[in-house]
């Protein structure tokens, strides 16, 4: 078989392109919208790059019209993006604000009329402060709020959208906004960071409960996890056991709960011994469990670790150390380029919780991208990059994993959280003084990808 011949994708196979709305909307103040906590924290000095916000970032909410124009001349076949919960309910509660409706439903028809698939994300982390106020992720009351959400999202957009995604990477919600500080709400500890992550893996299953109830059968539901594989530096026995707490905290935290209905056993001893764990009530873990339609996986690196001596003083003392080969490519955020990790973690999902369909709601890389004098914005680095993981995705399928779809992150440069506009993403450059988006030669190669089903 010819190379082209392998790497032809199946039939009615997704290619996406992802977006968050804190990332790329913009608008904080319109139409009623409230502040969520990534307002907050960004307008907290010290807490992003630059001091940088969204307050302005792509302004998507108000060039909707020409970024779906834009999409459809890639050729991008689904285009996943999130509601910004604080424009539908500014204070996270009571009656929706048919103004933030009707953004997402103006959006949802641009994209319909230009065959683009909507695929939405119910939270990407833009919580409503007033529910912060309350306890955030770490009250229960929080999974109710979000159920209640769905219900509202689902009536007014259940029947133009097929594919729903409760909430986007969990493990960073919780992990990074209530362990390290890093992200929104910014608070530390260990035990508030488990009590996040319970709290949001049931507000997982009581929005999936919501949105089946609301939607049309043929809505499909999932969520979608950040997952890495972790391989262990030697053979040697403190070494496996330090990349198995590693796979643990960062995989096995989330997808045990979703796809098992338990936590792993070694986790909660782990944990149990920092006095720290989550907060169960009696049938938390059913409603967690209840069966998805699939799961999204976003990939970017895989780890490599071995056993550190002693505590290596991180959130939940692992006693890991980092040990990624030097001779290891980088992108712009420091991550170590493995595109074989995609393929072995696929395998292994489907392998340890599987079968069960999946797409990559997530896959790209971060590099310095600029705009040369021809006006030209070239990033072979990125090209080569998804170049390797499309072809890693393949080889998944090849191996016999259900993958349904891939989707680059992102469709433009954004946001990057704590990290500011200081690393740019997109397949779309964007200039953020005067709003232009210049696709970048990835985007031409992704184009040519999708045109193919595949890479020639
Ligand atoms: O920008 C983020 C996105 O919001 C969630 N997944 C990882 C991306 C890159 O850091």
């Amino acid at each position: 078989m010819s190379r082209t011949d392998d790497t032809v994708f199946p039939d009615g196979f997704l290619w996406g392109a992802a977006t968050a709305s804190y990332q790329v909307e913009g608008a904080v103040s319109a139409d009623g919208r409230g502040p969520s906590i990534w307002d907050t924290f960004s307008h907290t000095p010290g807490t992003t790059v630059h001091g940088d916000n969204g307050d302005i970032a792509c302004d998507q909410y108000n060039r909707i019209a020409d970024d779906v124009a834009l999409m459809s001349e890639l050729g991008v076949r689904s285009y996943r993006f999130s509601i910004a919960w604080p424009r539908i309910q500014p204070d996270g509660s009571g009656p929706a604000l048919e103004a933030g409706l009707d953004y997402y439903r103006r959006l949802v028809a641009l994209l319909r009329d230009a065959s683009i698939e909507p695929a939405v994300t119910l939270y990407h982390w833009d919580l409503p402060q007033a529910l912060q106020d309350a306890g955030g992720w770490e009250i229960r009351d929080t999974a109710e709020r979000l159920a209640d959400l769905a219900v509202i999202v689902a009536g007014a957009l259940g029947d133009e959208v097929g594919t729903w995604i409760t909430m986007n990477e969990p493990w960073v919600s919780s992990f990074m906004g209530y362990g390290t500080g890093e992200h929104a709400p910014g608070l530390h500890g260990l035990d508030a960071a488990l009590r996040a992550s319970h709290h949001l893996l049931l507000g997982h299953g009581r929005a999936s409960e919501a949105l089946r109830a609301a939607l049309p059968s043929s809505a499909e539901v999932g969520i979608t996890l950040n997952l890495s594989p972790v391989q262990a530096v030697t053979t040697e026995p403190q070494d496996v056991a330090a990349a198995r707490r590693v796979d643990g905290f960062l995989n096995r935290w989330f997808l045990d709960p979703i796809c098992r209905g338990a936590y792993p056993p070694d986790l909660l001893a782990h944990y149990a011994a920092l006095d720290a764990g989550p907060p169960v009530e009696d049938g938390d873990l059913e409603t967690v469990s209840a069966p998805i339609d699939f799961l999204g996986v976003n990939y970017y690196s895989a780890r490599t670790v071995g056993a550190s001596d002693g505590t290596d003083g991180s959130l939940a003392s692992l006693g890991v150390v980092d040990r990624v080969p030097p001779s290891t490519k980088r992108t712009a955020m420091g991550w170590p380029i493995v595109p074989t990790g995609l393929t072995e973690l696929l395998v292994r999902v489907t392998t340890d919780y599987g079968p069960l369909p999946l797409y990559v709601t997530e896959n790209g890389a971060a590099f310095d991208d600029y705009v040369d004098p021809n006006g030209e914005v070239r990033d072979p680095e990125r090209v080569e990059y998804l170049d390797a993981h499309v072809r890693a995705a393949h080889a998944a399928i090849s191996d016999g994993v259900d993958l349904r779809g891939y989707f680059v992150w992102s469709f433009l440069d954004n946001f990057e959280w704590a990290e500011g506009y200081s690393k740019r993403f997109g397949i779309v450059y964007v200039d953020y003084p005067t709003q232009r988006r210049v696709p970048k030669q990835s985007a031409r190669w992704y184009s040519t990808v999708i045109a193919a089903n595949g890479l020639a």
